[in-house]
């Protein structure tokens, strides 16, 4: 329960009584209210979890200890606070669990290879003859900001009607395992492919929290999990991240390559890696309860089923679903700085954008990528030159066999 519509539980709660028993309040629709406001916000699904230690946090620490963090020194440095939210906010009681939905189109996945091109669709700017994809989350502006404005809004809310109450709101980035306290207050279930899933929204959103020391009667935990003997991420995942069903090794997952890490990606990973630029959506374009959230908001006459834009409160850019490696090669830190900073894109920096444009450009193998691959290779940053140079001998192997086109003449 929890998730979706509110429901008139016989709870409701005011930090009223500073004793370590729970008390709650008489006034019984304060929770509901509260979920009503988040909904009101734009938020997709909401639930409240109680405010105790992580139930994953075993899980997580074992995670860890894999190595399956890789790079991510930020999860280790903050491993411990991890396990209880009172690391973000003394004396928190409740953790108010959002999501927020993105939207993006429905993709199948084919290997980029010289002869396919990659994917068709209709975002594809046509003027580009190669085309390098971007997860669907990334494809509008950077969503922290987004999620941060309406979580302080749904905070202003509760501290008027709560005066004295305080309230932290976070999303992604601070010590808080939330998809654990997701699952908890109801909003889903963790399927095999580690997400967070909804039975109706499937799993394209964000989960963010507001915590708070305002005592609020918590949602059941979501009961099952609703995989059953679907094994479909599993199977799909080009680079075989996942070691085991729920666990995934972040160090060969392309969103992980592609995004967190800062260094040169190993050769080994970089052909999996396909026509990714950015993050990597397969292992929920092929769950079922996402392809049957895209059905049900299908309209008659529709060739390309998009999800419900109305129901989408973080729609996406078309501007922003496939960029052109080309292009993204021949830019400066100014006009990178200019064009991803307000993005998600602006993560991997220019460092690690034009990196992974250069990979692709090798995965496609295409000769005419030549001329602006081996400018990349003068390029200030190593990791950038490394890629670059790597490309370029992938598409020489390919000419060497045949399978590629020589370059076009200037100005074809
Ligand atoms: C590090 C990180 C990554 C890493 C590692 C991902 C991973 N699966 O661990 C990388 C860079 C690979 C990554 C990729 C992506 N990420 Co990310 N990521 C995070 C981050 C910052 C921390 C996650 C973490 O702690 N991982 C460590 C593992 C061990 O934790 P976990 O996966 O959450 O697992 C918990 C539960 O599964 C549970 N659990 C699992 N098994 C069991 C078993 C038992 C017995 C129990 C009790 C519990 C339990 O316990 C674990 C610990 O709490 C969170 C934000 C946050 N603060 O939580 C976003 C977050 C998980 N990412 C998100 C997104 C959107 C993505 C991508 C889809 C982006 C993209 N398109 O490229 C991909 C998805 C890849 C995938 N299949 O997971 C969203 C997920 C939303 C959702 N619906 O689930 C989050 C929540 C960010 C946000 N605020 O919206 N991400
Ligand atoms: S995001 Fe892509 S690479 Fe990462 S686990 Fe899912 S399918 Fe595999
Ligand atoms: S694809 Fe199948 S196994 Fe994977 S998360 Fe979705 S339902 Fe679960």
């Amino acid at each position: 329960m929890g998730c979706g519509e509110p429901e008139e539980e016989g709870g409701g709660a005011l930090p009223t009584s500073t004793s370590s028993q729970p008390t709650f309040s008489s006034q019984p629709t304060l929770a509901a209210r509260v979920k009503a406001q988040a909904l009101e916000l734009g938020f997709a699904l909401v639930g409240i979890a109680p405010a105790t230690e992580a139930d994953g946090f075993a899980h997580f620490r074992a995670w860890l200890e894999r190595g399956y963090a890789g790079e991510m020194a930020y999860l280790h440095k903050r491993a411990e606070a991890r396990r209880h939210p009172e690391s973000i906010l003394a004396g928190v009681r409740s953790v108010i669990m959002v999501a927020m939905e993105y939207g993006g189109s429905v993709q199948t996945h084919k290997p980029a290879t010289a002869a396919s091109g990659s994917v068709t669709t209709s975002a594809r700017n046509a003027a580009a003859p190669f085309h390098a994809r971007v997860a669907k989350y990334a494809q509008g502006p950077d969503y922290h900001p987004v999620m941060w404005g309406r979580l302080n809004r749904l905070a202003a809310w509760l501290e008027a009607e709560v005066p004295g109450c305080r309230t932290a709101a976070v999303t992604d980035t601070a010590p808080l395992l939330e998809r654990d306290f997701a699952r908890r207050a109801g909003l889903g279930w963790i399927g095999k492919n580690t997400m967070l899933i909804h039975p109706r929204r499937g799993s394209f959103f964000f989960l963010g929290a507001l915590l708070t020391d305002c005592l609020l009667p918590p949602d059941e935990p979501f009961p099952a999990v609703h995989c059953g003997t679907c094994t479909a991420c599993l199977k799909a995942c080009p680079t075989q991240a996942f070691p085991e069903p729920f666990v995934l090794d972040a160090t060969r997952c392309i969103s992980y390559l592609t995004i967190e890490l800062r260094s040169a990606i190993p050769p080994e990973q970089r052909d999996a890696i396909g026509d990714w630029l950015f993050g990597c959506d397969i292992c929920q374009d092929v769950c079922p309860w996402n392809r049957r959230r895209v059905s049900r908001a299908q309209r008659p006459g529709q060739t390309h089923p998009q999800p419900d834009q109305h129901e989408v409160a973080f729609p996406p850019d078309p501007q922003l679903e496939w960029l052109d490696p080309i292009e993204l090669l021949q830019s400066d830190a100014d006009n990178f700085r200019q064009r991803f900073k307000k993005t998600s894109l602006w993560r991997s920096r220019r460092r690690g954008l034009l990196r992974n444009a250069a990979i692709v450009l090798g995965n496609i193998g295409d000769a005419r990528a030549l001329p602006a691959l081996e400018k990349a290779c003068c390029d200030a940053d190593e990791v950038i030159r490394d890629a670059a140079a790597w490309a370029i001998e992938r598409i020489r192997q390919r000419m060497a066999k045949g399978e590629s086109r020589a370059p076009a003449p200037p100005g074809a």
